[in-house]
Order: C-alpha cells, then structure tokens, then sequence
C-alpha cells in the first residue's frame, strides 16, 4: 500500500495544472526541479571539492563570480536550452538574454533566474538559493527577443526558489497558492512537504542591513522605528544577508525584509527581474505583499534585465505600513 501522502513535486505539478495545460509547462517545471538536485549534490559538497573560492571572473554586476554560482548558471541553461519549452532564458550571471541554439526547437516560455543569490555566502557554509520565474512569450511569431523579458511580475505564469540549506527545498507557485517540498536524499526526489504556506497572521521578524542606516530616508528610518518599537508586534530582527534564506524564514515565521532606496542606490541593491518580482509573486500567493515601497513590485515594467528595485517584502501589514510611511516622510 503505498503511503498516499508521499506526493512528489512532478505529481503535484501534474496534479495542479488544468487539463488543458499542456505538458510543455509542466514539464518546464520538472526540468527546473531535475536542476535544482544537480546543483545541491554540488552544493552540499561545496566544501569538498575544489568548486570552493572564485571562478577568477566576475558577472555583469561585476561581482566576483564564485565557481558554484558559474556551475549553477551552466547547470540551468543546459538543462532548458535543447527541451523545446523556452524561447530565450535571462540570468544574473549573463548581462544579455540567452538565446536558444539554434540547433534546438523554441518553446513558447521564457525563464529568469538568479542561478545562486547569495553566492558571498558559499565559502561560509550560509543557506544560498535559485530563484527563477517563468513567463508566456509575448509574440509566438517573433519569440525570443529582449521584449519577452520586459513584462511586469503580474504576468508571471510561475515563479519559486529552491534553498540548499540544513535540507534542499523547493517552493513554488503557479498561481495556485505556494508549495514547498524537501528533497529527500535517498530517493533523489523533491516530496510535498509544506503544502498551501502562507505568511502567519502574527509576525516574528524584520529582515534589513542596519549598517545603511544612515543612507536612508526619513520615511525609511520612520518604518524601522515602527519596526521596532511596535506595540502589536513584537518583532525580532533576523537578517541573513542571503535573500532567499531570509525571506523563506519570514514566510514560515512571519515578518518582512527591506533592501530599501539608499542615498548612493537609490533603487537599492535587488534585481526586479530575477529577485524581487518572483519572490513579490510568491509573497502575494502566501497572502503577503511586495512594495517597491510606493506601490506593488508586480506592477512595476522592467525597462533593464538587471534594473534594480527598492524591496519591502513579506507580511501585507508590515509592508503596507512601509508604503503608509515613506509617503508620509519622503514626498
Ligand atoms: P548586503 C546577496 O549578495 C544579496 O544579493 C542577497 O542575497 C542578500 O539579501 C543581499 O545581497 C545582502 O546584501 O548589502 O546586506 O550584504
């Protein structure tokens, strides 16, 4: 008898898609899933292989490229660039789209991803992780090009990260609410885990880099002083310096992170593309929010791959606030 709880993510994909979605976009997913163990075999033995230390390049942000951030890259291309889904890919590590060879058959989606955020933290043994979205192209007959790319977050057909932390774990939405599954070493698969997550209605963290305290706004300093001093809520601060690691926590404990507007950065440090929109998505899936802190980062249209976005994410209310005090201090 086998046991019907054991729900692997394939099944739950299947299981979740209307039969009149075509296997092409469930099977996108799969192959997104097949990548993310390839790279937590890497991952988990990142220090005891020589995949350790710099790539001895650097990427379109000019940050020094750590070798397991090329491996993950190269991992996701190879694994979508010949399956006939995708039209053309967008990375953090590429600064142009990638295109499909032209020796394989283009698909009508196109996939973004940060192949492994948080990469600073590899040598230290700190939680990185994938994040990736997945959009319709907007012209079957010219797919393929950069406008594909320029589509605000409301449009994404599906997005989710996959954290190599304590476990490997895979969440993600279609728009059907959030899921999460944990890999489970020994079969090699992902199993549904945490089905339907959602942000708990009572908050425990905020997430920010108080280092930048003085480059902020009034309206800024105003929502972290609400932060911590509020009555409701009684709000730890938690902060990770690896995005997918905090905002995981806060959507299973409850909280919001910031990556705000600086004085030098005034459109901080998150990419819109590959970081803020999916994880926006996820957030609003799990009954949150996320605010460039005037309004919804699923609203805003990229104009840039790797343009860059103020970030408040998580909780509705915490975030809510953030919007209610930068227009109250900051116009
Ligand atoms: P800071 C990692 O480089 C990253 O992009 C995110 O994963 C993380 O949230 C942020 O930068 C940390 O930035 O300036 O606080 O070190």
């Amino acid at each position: 008898m086998i046991n019907n709880k054991i729900v692997t993510i394939e099944r739950h994909i299947l299981d979740s898609q209307p039969d009149s979605a075509r296997g092409d976009f469930t099977n996108l997913l799969y192959d997104i899933a097949l990548s993310a163990k390839i790279i937590a075999v890497k991952t988990n033995r990142a220090g005891l292989t020589d995949v350790l230390g710099r790539a001895g390049s650097s990427n379109i942000q000019g940050e020094q490229q750590q070798k397991l951030d090329v491996y993950a890259d190269d991992v996701i291309f190879r694994m979508n660039d010949h399956t006939g889904r995708l039209c053309a890919m967008a990375s953090e590590e590429h600064e142009h789209f990638l295109e499909i060879p032209e020796q394989f058959q283009k698909g009508s989606y196109v996939l973004v991803f940060d192949p492994l955020d948080g990469s600073s933290n590899i040598d230290v043994n700190v939680s990185i992780g994938t994040i990736f979205g997945i959009y319709r192209t907007v012209d079957y007959q010219k797919r393929g090009r950069l406008e594909d790319f320029m589509q605000p977050g409301h449009k994404l057909l599906a997005a989710g990260y996959v954290l190599y932390g304590s476990s490997t774990m895979l969440v993600y939405t279609t728009g059907q609410g959030v899921h999460g599954f944990t890999l489970d070493l020994e079969i090699g698969e992902f199993l549904l885990s945490h089905e339907n997550m959602r942000f708990p209605e009572t908050p425990q963290y905020y997430s920010t880099n108080h280092a930048y305290f003085d480059r902020w706004s009034k309206g800024t300093k105003e929502y972290v002083r609400w932060l911590q001093n509020n009555e409701r809520f009684q709000l730890s601060e938690r902060y990770i310096g690896s995005l997918v690691a905090d905002f995981h926590r806060n959507l299973l404990r409850g909280g919001v992170f910031m990556y705000p507007s600086e004085r030098n950065r005034p459109n901080g440090k998150l990419r819109l593309l590959y970081e803020a929109a999916p994880l926006s998505y996820i957030a609003e899936q799990a009954g949150g929010y996320g605010s460039t802190g005037k309004g919804s980062i699923l609203d805003v249209t990229p104009d840039d791959l790797h343009q860059r976005v103020p970030t408040y994410i998580g909780n509705r209310a915490l975030v809510s606030k953030a919007e209610e005090l930068l227009a109250r201090h900051d116009q």
